[in-house]
This record gives C-alpha cells, structure tokens and sequence, in this order.
C-alpha cells in the first residue's frame, strides 16, 4: 500500500501535527470498533478490511490498547475466521466484553451450516486472548439480518445481547454467557422508538422500515438505557433511542454523528468511559487509499449533556487528548505508536506483534513521553534485517526536531533473526516531548523489522 501513498502539503501538516490522531491506527485498516475498559487499559476490538477489497470480504478481528488515549499498541488478530470450524467468511463488527475474569468476544460470520449469518462467541482468559470457539457452534444462525452483536451485563447481573440489520433481535445471556434463555426476540421498530425512515433513501433500502440500519451499541448509564446504532440506510449515520428498561420500549433520541464527509459509505459506534472522559469510537476511510471498503477507526471526547441525551459528535483529525504519559525507559513495543507512516504490522508465536515494512524515510510518532528530569544516557532497539539493515533517528518534538540519539542496526541474517542494538544518546531531553524515530537507510528495500525500543 505504501508505494503509492502520494502525501499532499495538507496531509504531512496533519500527519506532523502533535494532535493528528484520527484515524488511530494506520498499519492496516480497522472497522466497526467496540471499546472494553478492564484493569486501567482501553482497549479496543476491530474488523480489518484488507487492502485492495471490493467488498467486507474480512477475514478477522484485531486488538488495540491504550494506557494514555493517544499511543495505541497493536495487539494483532487473536481471532480469525478459522478459529470458528462452521465459519467461512465475513469476519464482521465484534465486542467483547468480561465476566468473572474470563473474556467474551462476540463475533457475527458466515455460517457453513446455514449459509446464511452466523453470531458466534470466543472465550478468553486475558482482554488479548488467545480465544477459542466457546461452544464448536453458532449462538444464533440462519439468517442474513444475524449481524453486529453487542452485549451489556446490568447491574442484576443478567447479559443481554442485541444484533441485527435491518431488525433488531435481542436474547438474554444466560451466567455463562455462551448460551441464552427464552426466544429470539424481535423489537418492534415504531417511528417513535427509532425515528421515521430518511426521505433520502434509496428505492432498494425501502426495506429500512425507519431510521435503524445496523450496528447496535447497547449499555446503561445513570439508570438510562442506550441503544447506539447506524441508521438512515446507505449512506449512514449515527443515531440513538433510550429507554427506562433494558427491552425497552425505545424513544429516538435523535442523530448523534450526523452525516458528514467521512469517505465511508457505513459508520459504526461504540462508547466507553475511560479515566473519567467518555469517548465515542467511529470508523471513517480517511487513511489513504481508503472508502467504503478500506475503513479506520477514529475516537472523540465527548461530554453527555446534563439530561443524560448525547450532544452532537462530529469527525476530527485531533481525536483524544492525553490522558497520562508514556515511561521511555521501560521497554516500548515498537507497535506502539500515535502515529506512523509507512509501516506494517506483522505477528507470530515467538515475538509477538512487531514493525514491518521499514524503508528510509518511515517514521513511528510516539507522543507525551515523560523523560522526566534526567536525561538518558543511551538508546537500544531489538531490531531484525535479512538485508544490511539502516538506521534510527530518534528525534524530539517533530520529524525535523533535535536528534537525540542515532542507532546504526546492521543485517542479523534473518527477518525474525533479532538482536538488540546500543547507541549513546547525544543531548539531554528532560520532561515531556513527542518522540519521532525516524529510519533511515538505503532507497528501496526494506530495511529491518523492530520489536522494541527503551531509554536508559
Ligand atoms: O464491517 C462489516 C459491516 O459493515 C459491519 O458488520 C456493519 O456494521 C458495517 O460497518
């Protein structure tokens, strides 16, 4: 993808800009977010859509996570289609959410059994996975409409989970979260409880009997219950409906993230607070060579208006401000990033997620790193190069700011043949900075692959 990523004047001033953040992840393409809070830790679970596709032909879920809302560290993919044996496509809008220390990942696929929609639930012991296939089989199969699951656990300890385009079915979990009681059931879609459909729609959309399109975000806040949810048809926006009861009877509240130049046909939300801010997760196509199906997480701030009703949320570059900063001189997976340019992520068993993709000229923004009132003394890298390997640059403050330090990283003899790498740091940088590491090499091939980073 990166080849032919042509970076306009506008687009380098964002990029270069201390609170460029949105879209958050630019490795690869990430959709349909939904955001867990566990252990003082956001993460977040996405689809991925793949380069170059011409429809959702998504093939699985990643993870993402932050400590201060702006670094994000990629996770990788814990789960794919072939964790499901009755799966074969369409790795579509997950979340997961935690119960008594275990972790549930709801996903919707295609079924073989049915060859229909499937929702299907994945069980792990840590926010990261690995998961498993909790029961070898679909929780709801055989029908189109069994997308886009989202699960709340209320106060009395019962789980609901909601799903479905264009209706909306809920069932109510049972304590082991993998099996539910009673029916399927359907919620009836007045206009009063959804909002009347868009004059706009188009004639083959009629079947949107009103404004509810797809992907549900159900949770509780002060005693109010939400129902978040893509609407309006192709293209969507984002609208709400509350209720006094967890199966409501729903009352539309009215747009929240109104149609707006996103560059992407479908938007989906989610909503979690996190060290005291709510945030309001979207997916637009704004990366380059983005759309329709090439779509990337965004996030924004948000305040509840005193009622409790949501005020209106439009897409920025800027995103979340810092909330905490960044310790350099612990080790920093290099997947760990506020923004970069350039890079891919790869993963396997014995590394982990690492940086790949490196050329001359790719760089990694990490931003609000504390160096406190020392100075470090030197800089080391785990790096990996089947070629001759290049360079870092580590520079402060902007791609063009003071270098600090400069580690020459030489050919270890294989791409996942690593070693660390040791260099004296040139100047003191006491307190906070944005930390850019620049690489620096030969033009054209790549250059290493980085695992980590730290100060000393
Ligand atoms: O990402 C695939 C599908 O697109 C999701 O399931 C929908 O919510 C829409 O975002």
């Amino acid at each position: 993808m990166r080849k032919s990523i042509i970076i306009s004047v506008g687009m380098l001033s964002c990029i270069l800009s201390a609170s460029a953040d949105n879209p958050f992840v630019q490795t690869c393409f990430t959709t349909d977010p939904a955001p867990m809070v566990h252990d003082g830790t956001l993460y977040v679970y996405t689809g991925h859509d793949e380069d170059g596709a011409d429809f959702f032909w998504m093939q699985e879920w990643r993870v993402y996570s932050t400590k201060d809302m702006v670094n994000w560290t990629d996770h990788g993919s814990p789960l794919a289609i072939e964790d499901f044996s009755w799966g074969d496509d369409r790795a579509w809008a997950p979340q997961c959410v935690e119960r008594n220390g275990k972790f549930y990942f709801y996903v919707p696929l295609h079924s073989k059994l049915t060859g229909a929609m499937a929702i299907g639930v994945a069980v792990g012991d840590s926010p990261t996975g690995p998961f498993k296939d909790a029961i070898g089989k679909p929780l709801v199969d055989g029908d189109w409409a069994y997308i886009d699951p989202t699960v709340y656990i209320d106060d009395d300890g019962q789980a609901y989970l909601y799903w479905g385009n264009p209706e909306i079915f809920y069932v109510k979990l049972n304590d082991d979260m993998v099996s539910y009681s009673g029916d399927v059931n359907v919620v009836e879609q007045t206009v009063e409880g959804f909002g009347a459909p868009s004059p706009k729609l188009r004639e083959k959309d009629k079947k949107y009997k009103d404004n509810y399109t797809e992907g549900p975000w159900f949770y509780k806040r002060n005693g109010k219950y939400y129902l978040l949810y893509a609407a309006g048809g192709v293209p969507e926006h984002i609208a709400y409906s509350m209720s006094d009861s967890p199966t409501g009877p729903w009352k539309y509240m009215g747009e929240i993230m109104p149609l707006c130049d996103t560059g992407s046909f479908t938007n989906h939300c989610g909503v979690a607070e996190f060290k005291g801010q709510p945030y309001f997760f979207y997916h637009t196509g704004k990366l380059p060579k983005g759309g329709g199906f090439a779509r990337s997480i965004a996030v924004e701030p948000f305040e509840y208006n005193a009622d409790g009703t949501f005020p209106t949320i439009m897409p920025t570059e800027e995103g979340a401000k810092a909330v905490d900063t960044l310790n350099p001189y612990d080790r920093v997976e290099g997947e760990t990033m506020a923004w970069s340019n350039g890079l891919k992520t790869k993963q396997n068993a014995q590394t982990g997620v690492y940086v790949t993709d490196i050329h001359d000229g790719d760089f990694i923004k990490v931003a609000n790193v504390n160096f406190m009132s020392g100075g470090p003394k030197t800089f080391e890298a785990r790096a990996a190069s089947g070629l001759r390997g290049g360079s870092i640059e580590v520079r402060m403050d902007s791609i063009g700011g003071p270098v600090v330090a400069e580690l020459p990283v030489t050919g270890t003899g294989g791409w996942e043949t690593w070693q660390t790498f040791k260099t004296s740091c040139k100047s003191e940088v006491p307190g906070v900075h944005d930390l850019y590491l620049l690489f620096k090499g030969r033009k054209g091939p790549e250059l290493f692959n980085l695992d980590w980073w730290r100060f000393e």
